[in-house]
């Protein structure tokens, strides 16, 4: 085995307008940055986090399912970002906080939200936001960006009253383009926040390629703009992923301030279940993309170590799929079927306007009711 840095991978040395990004395993399983590699991130915690990265697949499939039989409304699928969300996610610790956006599946898991509130969420049902208590992770965010100005506020407050937390934010691509990101950055700059914005580049924002984004050749070297730095990375390389959240994430808590990482991946599927990618790209594009699949390269890489085989994987991953469904199940038991529920949460004390609106409901359910019986 090579060197390995005992410390923390400088994050200095990945200016972006150098071209550089943080690289450590290759699509083929071979070990190309050992030297970024962090002591902590031994083999058996780069199992650990595979495991992870096939239970995030299996949670994704049983939300497919779901959506096609007509159980859930949408999902946004994680699929080919398995190592962005799993490898960023894994680099928090006890205290830190998570700022998801809407992609963050296995991020959300791994930081302790049940996947049952997940699928609640995207059955429609806000109760899917009501995390347990010390559960460090903001709701899913829909309103595209708005998320990033949450988790600078967070960070602020946390600094405010002495606390060590970091707060790690998730965005895409086509978030950068809105005005909260940069106002988020900004902020974070000149106050100096404890945050980490991760940029999931998937290179697509819906239709919108990462071309027509922005003019710049890279998201990360935004950050330059804003007075701190910003660092690109291989977003499909679970070790590459670990080894910069975690040098950012110690770096924020160290009072180092915030950091830009973009990280570099490939939405495999669509943008949600809603979503015809055929209509903006070739079957082609996406096949040449497949042999980056963040799973195969560290599949291989555990292979040949001896850490994994078939019969495991499988037996691994059935179980993850059974479990996939039961927390469907639940999910499905969690939801309310009681009307008033539309109206009975958004104020202490109803508006007249609602209370008319809740009465003239009923009246209507009341009509359609006498109707069926004909
Ligand atoms: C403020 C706002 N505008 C538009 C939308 C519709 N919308 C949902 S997702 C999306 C694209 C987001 O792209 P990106 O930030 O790259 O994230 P990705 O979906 O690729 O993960 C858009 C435009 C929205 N949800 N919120």
């Amino acid at each position: 085995m090579g060197h390995r840095r005992e410390g923390i991978m400088n994050l200095e040395d990945f200016n972006p307008l150098s071209g550089k990004r943080v690289e450590i395993l290759d699509e083929e399983g071979n070990l190309i940055g050992e030297e970024l590699r962090p002591a902590v991130l031994t083999d058996e915690m780069v199992l650990e986090l595979y495991d992870k990265m096939v239970m995030l697949r299996a949670a994704d499939q049983q939300a497919l399912t779901l959506q096609r039989a007509g159980r859930m409304g949408t999902y946004p699928p994680t699929l080919g970002q398995e190592a962005a969300n799993i490898g960023s996610a894994a680099a928090l610790e006890t205290g830190d906080w998570l700022t998801p956006s809407f992609r963050e599946t296995g991020a959300m898991i791994l930081r302790g939200v049940p996947l049952k509130l997940i699928y609640l969420y995207w059955m429609g049902s806000e109760w899917g936001s009501h995390f347990p208590e010390g559960v460090n992770v903001l709701p899913i965010c829909a309103p595209v960006s708005t998320q990033t100005l949450h988790g600078v506020g967070l960070a602020w407050a946390a600094k405010l009253k002495g606390e060590r937390a970091v707060n790690l934010i998730y965005f895409g691509d086509g978030a950068t383009s809105k005005g909260d990101f940069h106002e988020a950055m900004n902020f974070a700059g000149v106050f100096f926040t404890p945050n980490v914005f991760f940029c999931q580049n998937n290179q697509y924002s819906i239709s919108v390629p990462r071309s027509q984004q922005t003019a710049t050749p890279t998201l990360a070297q935004k950050a330059i703009g804003y007075g701190f730095p910003g660092l690109m990375v291989d977003g499909n390389d679970l070790l590459a992923v670990y080894a910069a959240t975690q040098a950012a994430v110690s770096r924020a808590r160290e009072g180092g301030g915030p950091i830009l990482i973009e990280a570099q991946t490939y939405r495999l599927g669509p943008h949600t279940t809603a979503d015809d990618p055929n209509r903006y790209r070739t079957p082609d594009e996406v096949k040449e993309r497949e042999p980056f699949d963040p799973l195969r390269r560290v599949r291989i890489y555990l292979e040949r170590k001896g850490l994994i085989t078939d019969d495991i994987e499988r037996e691994r991953r059935e179980g993850y799929e059974q479990m996939a469904r039961g927390e469907a199940r639940e999910a499905e038991a969690m939801i309310s079927l009681n009307p008033d529920d539309l109206f009975d949460f958004h104020y202490s004390q109803m508006p007249p306007y609602l209370t008319w609106q809740k009465e003239y409901y009923h009246r209507i359910l009341a009509a359609q009711r006498e109707f069926d019986r004909g």
